[in-house]
């Protein structure tokens, strides 16, 4: 019987980046709009908004979640030009995950 032996091959494809969003904490957006967005735009329930509003209001940031590049720097864009629009100062971010 013949063995055939199959080598493993390195692939060259990397992971692809993941990007979490973030959202800031101030001093002026109102606690009620900060669980709206998380709501609306990261589909939270009640529950989950509130924890993730306090966390932000607390230690100054959090995270809402993790998307490929283009997702996450769409939400950013939503999320601010939607409180810019509701006249809040809501700052949200992207940052590259590191593994
Ligand atoms: N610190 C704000 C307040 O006391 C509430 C707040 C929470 C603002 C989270 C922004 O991302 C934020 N009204």
């Amino acid at each position: 019987m013949t063995q055939v032996v199959t080598k493993k091959s390195k692939s060259n494809l990397k992971k692809p980046k993941k990007f979490e969003v973030i959202l800031l904490n101030d001093d002026y957006t109102s606690m009620e709009f900060v669980v709206e967005v998380l709501k609306s735009f990261f589909n939270k329930d009640a529950l989950a908004a509130e924890a993730i509003m306090l966390k932000i209001h607390i230690e100054g940031e959090a995270v809402c979640d993790s998307y490929s590049y283009d997702i996450a720097q769409s939400k950013v864009s939503q999320v601010i030009e939607y409180s810019r629009k509701n006249e809040q100062p809501l700052m949200c971010v992207l940052r590259e995950i590191n593994f």
